[in-house]
């Protein structure tokens, strides 16, 4: 039987084969944004780019079902592609009626920039009751970073109140402009999610109130070089391997003989595509997350073959 191992010098972890999946999934540098508020203020402009929106057309009553599904496959906003991620409320919250005009300009996020008045002009709300939204189906290999835009005008006396996100608690005021507040690096749950929660707020003053969302897929930090998810058809030799390393770096694969198992080695090793990174000759460039996949072909003759990465400018 015909068979090839990849033995990384660099890195030993991680060589579990690619299973490949037909199904939509959320990948590293994924950006997802999110306007919760009301029918007739949608974020959808053509300029504006690919937003999911949470509208209802009633206003300052609890209108999400608990649980609610209230996006079913939430949108990437590069593109506008499917990436299988849901949103889901619980507990006791709907969109408020109030109308908020105070941010402008000064309401950013980090991935996607400046927030659509469209989008600040609406939250959604709850009133003294406990709440949560879940971002679910979440791919467990990459970590998050999730910004929440709370903020209701100065004029609108609002209490402090803690947001929980996987563990990490913050307390928000939604008086304060801009009103952005982040969680970075978050891993999944054990149920591959992201939980949002909001305590309950005994002054009546409104528990929860999120104006806009923004949830963007990173790698897992990494110091080190690696190869992950090589695959290989050994009935035409053709062969693919993730490269994390550092961001906008050139790598090259190299096949060496030093170990007698792999005649003739090839320096570098030639690509035939490039899925993630930049193609450069026969080396790629790393995403600004330092990720690259790569296609090449170990023919069919070899029953191993040794291949490093290595940094080659
Ligand atoms: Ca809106
Ligand atoms: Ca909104
Ligand atoms: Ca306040």
């Amino acid at each position: 039987m015909n068979t090839k191992t990849i033995l990384p010098v660099v890195a030993l972890a991680g060589l579990a084969l690619a299973t490949g999946s037909a199904n939509a999934a959320i990948m590293a540098t994924d950006v997802i944004v999110v306007d919760l508020g009301k029918t007739g203020q949608l974020t959808t402009s053509t300029a504006i780019a690919n937003w999911n929106n949470v509208a209802r057309d009633n206003p300052g009553s609890n209108v999400f079902t608990n649980p609610d599904v209230i996006i079913s496959d939430a949108i990437r906003y590069s593109d506008g592609g499917a990436t299988g991620v849901t949103m889901t409320s619980a507990g006791t919250s709907g969109i408020g009626g109030l109308v908020i005009t105070s941010a402008g300009a000064a309401a950013s996020f980090t991935s996607t920039g400046v927030i659509p008045d469209s989008a600040q002009i609406d939250v959604s709300f709850a009133s003294s009751s406990a709440s949560a939204f879940t971002f679910a189906n979440l791919n467990s290999s990459l970590t998050y970073n999730l910004e929440i835009m709370s903020l209701v005008d100065s004029g609108t006396a609002r209490n402090a109140n803690d947001i929980t996100v996987n563990g990490t608690t913050i307390s928000i005021d939604p008086n304060d402009s801009p009103g952005i507040y982040a969680f970075n690096d978050i891993s999944v749950n054990g149920s591959n999610e992201i939980v949002i929660s909001f305590g309950t707020n005994s002054g009546a003053a409104n528990a929860q109130h999120i104006n806009a969302l923004e949830l963007t897929a990173v790698s897992e930090p990494s110091s080190e070089l690696e190869l992950t998810g090589f695959t290989y058809d050994p009935s035409t030799g053709a062969s693919e391997v993730n490269i994390k390393g550092s961001p906008g770096t050139r790598y090259e694969l190299v096949e060496d003989s030093d170990l007698d198992f792999s005649t003739p080695d090839q320096n570098p090793v030639p690509l035939t595509g490039v899925t993630l990174g930049t193609q450069d000759g026969n080396g790629v460039i790393t995403d600004s997350f330092g990720n690259a996949t790569v296609q090449f072909n170990l023919g069919t003759a070899n029953d191993a073959t040794f291949i490093r990465a290595e940094s080659a400018p």
